[in-house]
């Protein structure tokens, strides 16, 4: 954790609230300075009762590892001045909801999800507030309980979902870059999640299905059986959602391409399934498949992995 201090461009106190304390949550309050970062407890914490912060062992990207201690924000606290989102998909909207009573309301929302769908329920549902969504690359894991390691450098692109967020993109990505991660301002976020969802449909189905690392997908029949018709499905979808869309092949490449550089990790859906835990699958190959049923694009390849992970997975 880098030396207290404000953080620059917030207005108010300059705190910045994070709701989900997961691996990514863990990560980014890992880097950010202390004494500017809080947790939102999943249940109101108790002075007089209840553990005042969130200890673990946080092992940097490069550097030693170190020992992070992170306040929870109290009910009786002053409302912090950025709050970042970085709950499962399926958690987002509820828990947003149930606590943007400690937000005020021209306080920047940024969420932190994979895949689609939630980000933009968020934004339909409090238009009026200055919600962002953030796509990122870095890597981070919790290989034992209480420990938190930055397992691949990567980058953040922010970038506003609703107009009034448009204002605080620069103090946000100024605020979040305080954290000496990379993050950078995107008026176009929606192609950028675009972008992230593809490698996620690619891989994340496959990976838990055959319950392998991300690289073994690449030789395995069931993989190669269907990933051409899941690329052409995934580019007509594509093309009735964004601007720019992308080719099929291209989006196999990039497929591949991230599934070698990745090639021994867990994704983050077989190890959601491996835990026992809900996945994400409605909002990256279940979110193609229903954008597909409104646009009258086939997706049965889509509608199939979304099927075979609903069937493995609570
Ligand atoms: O983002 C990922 C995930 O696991 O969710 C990939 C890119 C597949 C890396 O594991």
């Amino acid at each position: 954790m880098a030396e207290a201090g404000k953080n620059q461009g917030l207005s108010g106190n300059g705190r910045i609230a994070i709701l989900g304390a997961g691996s990514m949550g863990q990560l980014w309050a890992g880097y950010l300075a202390t004494g500017t970062v809080t947790f939102i407890p999943r249940h109101e914490v108790s002075p007089e009762t209840d553990q005042p912060a969130l200890t673990y062992t946080f092992q940097p990207f490069e550097g030693p590892e170190e020992v992070v201690t992170v306040p929870y924000l109290l009910a009786t606290a002053a409302r912090p001045s950025l709050l970042m989102v970085t709950t499962k998909a399926g958690d987002t909207l509820d828990a947003v909801e149930s606590n943007l009573h400690c937000i005020s309301p021209d306080t920047p929302i940024v969420l932190f999800q994979n895949g689609m769908g939630c980000q933009q329920a968020v934004a339909e549902r409090w238009p009026q507030r200055p919600i962002l969504a953030a796509s990122t690359t870095e890597g981070a894991n919790r290989p034992a309980p209480g420990c938190t390691v930055h397992a691949g450098k990567g980058e953040t692109w922010v970038g506003p979902l609703t107009t009034s967020a448009t204002t605080h993109l620069a103090q946000v990505v100024t605020a979040l870059g305080t954290s000496g991660l990379t993050v950078h301002a995107e008026q176009d976020i929606q192609r950028r999640l675009w972008e992230k969802l593809i490698i996620n449909a690619g891989i994340n189905a496959f990976t838990a299905i055959l319950d392998c690392p991300n690289g073994d997908i690449l030789t395995d029949p069931f993989y190669l059986e269907h990933i051409d018709e899941l690329c052409d499905e995934i580019a007509k979808v594509m093309k009735g959602d964004i601007e720019k869309a992308l080719p099929s092949v291209t989006i196999r490449e990039r497929i591949e391409m991230t599934a070698r550089k990745t090639a021994r990790n867990t994704s983050s859906m077989r190890s959601d399934r491996r835990l026992g835990r809900r996945t994400e699958i409605d909002f990256i190959n279940g979110y193609i498949a229903r954008r597909g049923h409104e646009l009258g694009v086939d997706v049965p390849t889509n509608q199939m992995l979304t099927n075979r992970i609903k069937q493995l997975s609570p």
